[in-house]
């Protein structure tokens, strides 16, 4: 339950630093560089059309499509590590999930500007596992109505799960840090299920 206590907006979230060893998060980053089909999107932005920084893929169960912006993405099939994350990360939250959104941060120059995932497929309580491996880098979640700030250094191994009401009443985000070398996979394991319209992300 997100509530506030004292005046101060607590967040629904479940944090496990050493979620994976050490050995175990360094294996995983180098087989997922390997094995995931990463790609380089396109946005839009006032000064043009411009790479995305960062490059992504969706992995999970054929149904699972997820729109945004106006775009169907169908998932690729499950590859063998990240199947294996997600039965781990399902084992520790106590929830099925069925994609996955995979980001990979090549330097501190790549980044995620502030959102939250409130797309119509998630439905409006998502339980969504993020896991991170490499480099560490901060995440920032900023509560909507009052501005609050918390933030997580989300080191190599750990597992990071938003729940309850996170998405609707916070934004997050991984801001660049320039200068900052060293790659950093992020994956967010998440349950869709299918809706008529489509939704704005
Ligand atoms: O890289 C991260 O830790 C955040 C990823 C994220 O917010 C997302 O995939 O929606
Ligand atoms: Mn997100």
């Amino acid at each position: 339950m997100d509530d506030m206590f004292g005046g101060v907006p607590q967040v629904d979230i479940d944090w496990y630093p050493h979620w994976l060893s050490p050995d175990e998060a360094t294996l995983a980053l180098s087989a997922l560089v390997e094995e995931v089909h990463w790609k380089q999107d396109l946005i839009r932005t006032p000064g043009g059309i411009k790479p995305l920084p960062r490059l992504t893929a969706w992995q999970g169960d054929p149904g699972a499509v997820y729109v945004y912006s106006g775009i169907r993405n169908e998932p690729l099939a499950w590859t063998p590590t990240v199947q294996a994350l997600k039965s781990l990360a399902e084992t520790t939250c106590g929830a099925r999930f069925n994609s996955v959104l995979l980001n990979r941060y090549r330097s501190g120059e790549d980044s995620m500007g502030w959102h939250a995932d409130r797309e119509a497929e998630l439905g409006p309580e998502p339980v969504i596992a993020s896991v991170s491996l490499g480099t560490a880098r901060r995440f920032d979640l900023r509560h909507s109505a009052t501005g609050a700030v918390r933030a997580f250094e989300l080191t190599s191994g750990s597992l990071l799960v938003m729940r309850g009401r996170t998405q609707q009443d916070w934004r997050h985000r991984i801001a660049k840090v320039p200068g900052l070398r060293g790659e950093r996979i992020n994956l967010t394991f998440r349950f869709v299920s299918a809706v008529d319209k489509p939704s704005r992300r």
